[in-house]
């Protein structure tokens, strides 16, 4: 029997940590439909994003094995989603574990390992590390690589 499965995300700066769940949720499934946060609703949930949602939810629904992109505007959405789409698997990661047992009664509910060494929080840090590099240093480095080029030749 063909399975809708669902979940919802944030997904800023898409990474492999994101694709590697959508993949196994599509293994359980034939049927994957993504709820993306709206800018509005990271608002609610504290979450900075760097990418807008139209964005996050173009590069989603871009995903072969994605059926459907709705935007997720809330908390209480779940419950009415799970109905509205006949939903039969609700899966997230486990930083979500437990999070979510109430839709128990209505369907499956599994939480999934999240991929290790990568977030989206990790990717803005690196980036800030390396933007925070001063021209001068940068400038001081090239000139190094030069010489070593030099001397390699
Ligand atoms: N994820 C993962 N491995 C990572 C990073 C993320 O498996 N290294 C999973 C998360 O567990 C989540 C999904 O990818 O299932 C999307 O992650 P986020 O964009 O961080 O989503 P989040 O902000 O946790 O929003 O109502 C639920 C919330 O909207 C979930």
């Amino acid at each position: 029997m063909e399975k809708t499965v669902i979940t919802y995300g944030t997904f800023d700066m898409f990474h492999i940590g994101h694709l590697k769940l959508l993949k196994r949720l599509d293994a359980m499934g034939a049927k994957l439909i993504v709820g993306v946060s709206t800018d509005e609703f990271n608002d609610v949930k504290g979450k900075k994003t760097l990418i807008p949602y139209d964005q996050r939810a173009a590069i989603v629904e871009a995903i072969d094995c994605v059926d459907m992109v709705i935007p997720e505007h809330s908390w209480d959405q779940k419950l009415s989603d799970v109905e509205q789409y006949s939903v039969d698997v609700f899966a997230i990661g486990d930083d979500w574990s437990g999070k979510f047992d109430f839709l128990k009664d209505y369907c499956e509910v599994v939480y999934l390992e999240r991929t290790k060494d990568i977030s989206t929080s990790g990717l803005k840090k690196s980036l800030t590390r390396l933007l925070s590099v001063s021209s001068e240093d940068l400038t001081n480095a090239f000139n190094v690589l030069d010489i070593l080029r030099k001397e390699l030749r």
